[in-house]
């Protein structure tokens, strides 16, 4: 089955491709991106959702109509504790036309004097299948807190400043294998493929 992955994110793309190597299913998904097939620029999605799975299945349904063929999506961000959750479901709108680095720095700045540096990242998966009327979303996370530093410069985002609980380097510093292992995007879309190959959607 050919399943197209709607995202503008590149990163994603990878870190999803590798999932599902390590899930043993590419025999089975050939994954593609959505821009394979149409323009990017050709495609304006707004993002009004509260939550991050209504924003991955506005994205799907979306990019469902638009291809009409299978299509998963994947909206996900970084949640701070003590800011009431800040960024959210903003973590891709906040400060857009800076850096990463300029981003983090002015979040370490908001979090200076706090002691509490919990923190999560969310994301929810989604895959439709348009000509069956079938929408499957799911939600993962991955806890842990925030760094007093930007460390390291692997993953993408504000992977150098989130420590996973359990370990004590960052994503950013951390190999990408164990990002993959055990990351919101990878318990989301592990949990969505079983569900799918469980109940034989595909
Ligand atoms: P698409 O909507 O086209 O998929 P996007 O990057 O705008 O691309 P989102 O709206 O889901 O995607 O925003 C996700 C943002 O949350 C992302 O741009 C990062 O800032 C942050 N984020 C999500 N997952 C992350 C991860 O694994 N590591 C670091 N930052 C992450």
């Amino acid at each position: 089955i050919d399943i197209y992955l709607g995202t503008s994110n590149k990163e994603k793309i990878k870190e999803v491709d590798k999932i599902l190597e390590k899930l043993n299913i590419k025999h089975k998904v050939k994954l593609r991106s959505i821009f394979d097939k149409i323009e990017s620029k050709s495609i304006y999605i707004e993002e009004n959702g509260e939550t991050f799975l209504e924003n991955s299945v506005i994205k799907a349904w979306k990019y469902g109509k638009v291809i009409n063929k299978c299509v998963i999506t994947d909206d996900s961000g970084l949640n701070i504790v003590a800011l009431d959750n800040f960024p959210g479901v903003h973590s891709s709108r906040f400060m857009s036309n800076s850096p990463y680095e300029v981003r983090m720095k002015a979040i370490l700045a908001m979090m200076k004097d706090l002691e509490d540096r919990r923190a999560y990242f969310a994301c929810a998966a989604t895959y439709y299948d348009i000509e069956n009327n079938i929408l499957v979303s799911i939600e993962e996370r991955v806890y842990g807190t925030i760094a007093y530093e930007i460390r390291g410069s692997n993953g993408f985002g504000y992977d150098p400043f989130f420590i996973p609980d359990g370990y004590n380097q960052t994503f950013g510093e951390l190999p990408p294998e164990v990002k993959n292992e055990i990351s919101h995007r990878a318990k989301a879309f592990s949990r969505l493929f079983n569900h799918l190959l469980e109940s034989s959607l595909i």
